[in-house]
């Protein structure tokens, strides 16, 4: 952990769902045919259920819920929600009731489905957008109000202040394990939904004064005013770490293929060359993307010579559009 990192960080209330310093791996294959290295922090490898970016951000929200004396979380979310799925898990590993206040068609796949085997309560409407699931998502609080429960609201994706603390740390680890590996990352990739990953990275990267450039991978227009909204978080995390700096514009790529949770053939057929040469499974809503916008990118010399990818997870959204994508992959 960078030692700046570490004291700056040390008086947010935490729990500790991590057990480890996810591994960076070297892609020796996918470096081969770009011409850059490529290294992957494995962040879907956080391991606390399946894992992926969210955990980290829930350290610090579910710690801020229980220093505040709430005794449930409502969060909302696409029924493919790795947010909301893991959300739930960690709430109720911790004794915390949950809601999930989900949008979409109510199949049994994927992250939907593991709601239901962990018995979460789910509340599933038809709005068009997960935005317009929070004023639900503030009346469900009122309910819980009424019946003497102290509820705690986490924005879509854990995208608050407080959450992206989460990826500020993550910076320090990052930082101390380049220097370990004795690289120096060029930059550093992920795929941006919400915008709270990104976030974090990027005031992380400004405190420590890292060497890499931070580039996020819009996976679709999650939410509107990625750039705006990805710079006031990280401002807002700022000021509650007492903090003064000055945070550049952040700079987002759309690779998402025309919207977010759309599935498409180039992904699926990328996602099946890094299984099959590296042995690291993305998805396809948000890791596959940002991937692919890696390696075109990485190609045309814009990353620099050696790049870090940020696995951020997202497992179970192959089992949930795993036939679509073979399909796609079968008719071409
Ligand atoms: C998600 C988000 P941010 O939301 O912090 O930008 O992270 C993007 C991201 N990778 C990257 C994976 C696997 C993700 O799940 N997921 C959301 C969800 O509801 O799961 C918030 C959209």
């Amino acid at each position: 952990m960078h030692p700046k990192i570490g004291s700056l960080l040390a008086r947010f209330p935490r729990v500790e769902l991590i057990k480890w310093e996810t591994p960076i791996q070297y892609l020796p294959k996918v470096s081969e045919r770009l011409g850059v290295d490529v290294y992957v922090k494995r962040d879907d490898l956080t391991g606390f259920g399946i894992g992926g970016n969210k955990v980290r951000k829930l350290e610090f929200l579910l710690g801020d819920a229980i220093a505040k004396g709430c005794d449930t979380v409502i969060t909302t979310g696409a029924v493919h929600s790795n947010h909301a799925f893991v959300t739930a898990l960690a709430a109720k590993s911790l004794g915390l009731g949950a809601v999930l206040v989900l949008r979409g068609k109510e199949e049994l796949k994927g992250n939907y489905l593991l709601d239901k085997l962990m018995g979460i309560e789910t509340r599933v409407y038809s709005v068009e957008k997960t935005s317009e699931l929070w004023p639900i998502a503030q009346k469900v609080a009122e309910e819980l109000e009424k019946e003497g429960r102290k509820p705690y609201l986490i924005p879509a994706g854990g995208a608050s202040p407080v959450g992206t603390l989460g990826y500020v740390r993550a910076v320090g680890e990052i930082h101390a394990q380049m220097t370990r590996l004795g690289v120096e990352f060029n930059s550093v990739v992920d795929a941006v939904g919400s915008g709270g990953t990104l976030a974090g990275l990027l005031l992380g990267s400004v405190l420590v004064k890292a060497p890499w450039k931070v580039v996020g991978m819009d996976v679709g227009g999650f939410v509107e005013g990625l750039g705006e909204r990805v710079k006031k978080l990280a401002l807002e995390a700022s000021e509650l770490m007492g903090v003064s700096v000055e945070v550049p514009e952040p700079e987002i790529h759309d690779y998402g293929f025309g919207a977010y949770g759309k599935i498409v053939r180039e992904v699926a057929e990328l996602i099946r060359f890094v299984g099959t040469s590296e042995g690291i499974i993305l998805d396809p809503v948000y890791t596959g993307k940002a991937f692919y916008g890696l390696m075109e990118l990485a190609e045309r010399g814009e990353l620099g010579e050696t790049v870090l990818f940020i696995h951020t997870g997202g497992f179970p959204g192959v089992f949930h559009y795993g036939e679509e994508m073979l399909k796609l992959i079968q008719k071409a």
